[in-house]
């Protein structure tokens, strides 16, 4: 085993009023952050989707295995495959008994349906894979770490990339996934992670009226049995 190399990291340290002022503008600014399932199809240039690829890439990951792929479509014959296909699976979910009553019932206020418009209409769709083990140059695998976790997060930073730069998006899950390694060729060690609709919101769009929980929900400090 070869020694383990170390560069120096220096980042400089902010006076405290400066480090909460940037606090604040960071939550207020993710804050405002919404899902978004109706949206303009204006274009959307790829180098803005390349930097929120790249943002996400900075993600820490299980031993630095990085065990994701964004696999970007703007392409619309690839796009109209992908809503078909989706909503053929979430018609059987939604309609077909497949997604039980208590589900149905949590996603109420959601007003989602099997219907998936924004699937052709956003000009962008990025599906993130997980890399369920990775491959050697000679094609032999390679053992991944964490890789829900590291997916997890590296879509956490690819949402929050896209909504620093203006643009929207949603956490999209169609379910079954598999129709997507199928229509984007992807290899049986790349499983659908999430599918990324991106764009502007259509100028009419309403969201939700939902409310995130407390600071006292959400956290606990110093607890004890
Ligand atoms: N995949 C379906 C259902 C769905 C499930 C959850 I959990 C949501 O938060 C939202 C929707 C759909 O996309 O409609």
């Amino acid at each position: 085993m070869s020694e383990p190399r170390f560069v120096p990291y220096r980042p400089s340290r902010l006076p405290e009023d400066e480090m909460l002022r940037r606090a604040r503008a960071f939550y207020a600014q993710m804050d405002a952050r919404r899902s978004v399932r109706e949206f303009a199809p204006d274009p959307v240039p790829r180098e803005l989707i390349e930097l929120a690829i790249r943002t996400a890439s900075t993600a820490p990951s299980g031993a630095h295995r990085q065990p994701w792929r964004f696999v970007a479509v703007d392409d619309p014959g690839i796009k109209h495959a992908i809503r078909t296909a989706a909503e053929a699976e979430e018609r059987a979910s939604y309609e077909g008994g497949r997604m039980p009553k208590e589900w149905r019932d949590a996603l109420e206020p959601l007003g989602t349906s099997w219907q998936k418009p924004y699937l052709e209409i956003a000009p962008w769709l990025v599906v993130v894979f997980e890399e369920v083990h990775g491959v050697d140059p000679d094609g032999a695998p390679r053992k991944n770490y964490y890789v829900k976790e590291s997916v997890g997060i590296a879509c956490g930073l690819f949402v929050a990339a896209l909504h620093a730069m203006g643009l929207a998006t949603l956490t999209h899950t169609p379910s079954p996934m598999g129709f997507l390694s199928r229509i984007l060729g992807r290899p049986p060690h790349e499983k659908p992670f999430i599918l990324f609709p991106i764009g502007y919101p259509a100028p009419g769009a309403a969201v939700p009226d939902l409310r995130r929980k407390g600071l006292d929900e959400i956290a606990a400090w110093n607890p004890r049995p």
